[in-house]
């Protein structure tokens, strides 16, 4: 039975998701085409360098925040549906859509206003020039947070609903194990719910009533702590469900099996450990806080890198497994019998090699020394564009392609488009990626539409500023063709009319190694949080403490003994 079929209603709100995802895709991919062409100078017509940060913020705030958002609600949706066989209580998860989307709209309007001349609206300014980390001490209009609180509240509503179809499903299947795509996506709500109250405080409490006037100062060390305790959490946000994918769903299109269901959850439980007492790692260079803290940021940090080394390992060995069920041989030569000419596998696996290469880079950011060298330089976009760039969204896309003909019962149009697109991207993000790294140690910066100074010159240790420029330029050219034939798919596969019968369908083998092999103690969701939240009070108490101690407004923070 197609998915669409058996839960109609959970398709309908999926496919309202995902439509919501693919219009920011396309509006924020435009975006990114103008930009990377305007910063290397390749061509300037679309913006003048004054509008090209209203078109940055645009870029990262369609594109991470609700491209990502509505794409994993959609996602998790699914995935809880499916994998607890039943319909999800859907007022609850309707009502969640509904408030994200108006949230979506009010922040959309707000950066658009900047564009259009900014208009007075309610006595502020109609913009929201503040990229998408939008942490004091640069102001948006306050039509700009109250559509970023609207976006987290939503996001929490739908949580609601994930929960509730658990217990539900509890009542019918009492002592039994959570499904696997459940447990993830239960255990990423978890680490989402306690990573989003310091952006709720930081919008709620501070950047609101600043923006409306009702009060004047702020403490911008204060809030960028509040940002990044969210900031760096809501990259395991994008990285889990593509995770989740990974897990379920690639072992199956490469004809075969996971490898070990206790080991994808024990990967998912360090993520909720250890994806909050981490935020420092972006604040390196922020006077204020301690290094002694920074420190313990930086070792939990390299912690954090054992749940993804994990995965390279059980993922890679379920998709080596499924390349042997299909008949394979030798030590490398299983790579060729994989169906690299099916979209979703391709694009997934792309992105993993993609991912592997991002979190090398990662693990440089990381670094206390090392940051010094790369911080505030290209080199981070290039770091971010293969990560949340690629292993998430050419996941997205690729797990699309699979997905989007399940619940709409339509089969994939313009399958040649499809088969190429993964390589498009692939390539386009080799090209940019790359140039950004080298050009980020050549030491050009980050986030401007002037990158030339008067008598400077950037010099590279390989390679010419001129050559690195066009690599930008061409790659981020090619992911624009990319993310182009990806919508024209879609949008030629949701307008069609629904025919024939799918050859594909949403059942998810049995793991290899089953959940009767993982200890209960797994599941137990008090303990985890638990801990999780005594290593945010170790790793946050003491700074955040120091920091309001001289009033909640007064900037900086009094020196604290480590
Ligand atoms: Fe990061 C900055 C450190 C992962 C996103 N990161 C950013 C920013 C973003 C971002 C958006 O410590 C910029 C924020 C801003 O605007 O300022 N990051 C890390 C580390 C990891 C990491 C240690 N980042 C991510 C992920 C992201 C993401 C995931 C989004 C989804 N990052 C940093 C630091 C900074 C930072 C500093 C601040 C820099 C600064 O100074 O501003 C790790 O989690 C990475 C671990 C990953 C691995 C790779 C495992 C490999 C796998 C591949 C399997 C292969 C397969 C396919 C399936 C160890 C799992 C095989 C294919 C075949 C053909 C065989
Ligand atoms: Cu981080």
């Amino acid at each position: 039975m197609v998915f669409v079929d058996s839960y109609p209603k959970t398709s309908k709100l999926v496919r309202s998701e995902f439509i919501v995802a693919f219009v920011a895709l396309g509006i924020g991919a435009l975006f990114g085409v103008i930009q990377a062409l305007h910063r290397t100078g390749v061509f300037r017509g679309f913006v003048s360098s004054a509008d090209y940060y209203t078109i940055l913020t645009g870029h990262g705030v369609l594109l991470a925040l609700v491209f990502t958002t509505f794409f994993i609600a959609g996602l998790f949706t699914w995935a809880v549906a499916n994998s607890l066989e039943r319909e999800l209580p859907h007022r609850i998860a309707w009502t969640a859509f509904w408030i994200m989307l108006t949230g979506t709209v009010l922040a959309a309007v707000s950066i658009i206003g900047g564009i259009v001349g900014s208009p007075s609206i309610l006595g502020h300014d109609l913009e929201a020039d503040v990229l998408f980390t939008f942490y004091a001490p640069m102001k948006a209009h306050p039509a700009f947070y109250i559509g970023a609180a609207l976006i987290i509240v939503g996001s929490w509503i739908a949580g609601l609903a994930y929960f509730k179809a658990l217990w539900e499903w509890r009542e019918d299947n009492p002592g039994e194990r959570i499904p696997l795509q459940t447990f993830m996506v239960l255990t990423t709500m978890l680490m989402w719910y306690i990573s989003t109250i310091g952006v709720a405080v930081e919008v709620v409490a501070f950047l609101i009533p600043w923006s409306l006037g009702l009060i004047q100062n702020i403490d911008p060390l204060l809030t960028r702590t509040l940002f990044w305790y969210f900031g760096h959490p809501v990259v395991y946000f994008w990285l889990m469900p593509a995770y989740l994918v990974w897990y379920t769903i690639l072992p199956k299109l490469a004809g075969g099996r996971l490898f070990s269901d206790p080991l994808a959850r024990v990967v998912f439980v360090a993520f909720l450990l250890l994806s909050t007492p981490v935020g420092f790692h972006h604040q390196y260079t922020d006077p204020g806080i301690p290094s002694g803290y920074k420190f313990i940021a930086m070792t939990n940090t390299m912690f954090l890198l054992l749940p993804s080394l994990l995965t390279a390992f059980t993922v890679v060995a379920s998709v080596e497994h499924g390349a042997r069920q299909r008949g394979a041989k030798g030590y490398l030569s299983w790579l060729r019998n994989l169906p690299w000419d099916k979209p979703a596998f391709a694009g997934c696996m792309l992105a993993g090699l993609m991912f592997a290469a991002g979190g090398f880079s990662g693990m440089i950011n990381a670094g206390m020394n090392i940051n010094y060298l790369i911080h505030n330089t290209i080199w981070v976009p290039g770091h971010f564009h293969l990560t949340v760039g690629t292993a998430f969204a050419l996941t997205a896309m690729a797990i699309s392609y699979w997905l989007v003909p399940q619940i709409t019962g339509k089969k994939l149009r313009q399958r040649s488009i499809a088969v190429l697109q993964p390589y498009v991207w692939f390539v386009g993000m080799a090209l940019m990626s790359n140039a950004m790294h080298r050009a980020g140690l050549a030491g050009i910066p980050r986030r401007t539409a002037e990158p030339t100074y008067d008598e400077f010159a950037f010099e590279g240790v390989a390679g010419t500023v001129g050559e690195m420029r066009l690599q930008i330029a061409i790659g981020g050219f090619l992911l624009f063709v990319g993310a182009a034939m990806f919508l024209i798919v879609m949008a030629d596969t949701l307008l069609a009319q629904r025919g024939g019968t799918l050859s594909v369908n949403s059942n998810i083998p049995e793991p290899l190694s089953g959940p009767d092999h993982s200890p209960r103690i797994l599941d137990n969701y008090k303990l985890w949080t638990a801990i999780a939240l005594l290593l945010i009070v170790i790793a946050y108490g003491p700074p955040l403490a120091s920091m309001v101690a001289d009033g909640l407004f007064a900037p900086g923070s009094p020196p604290i003994p480590v």
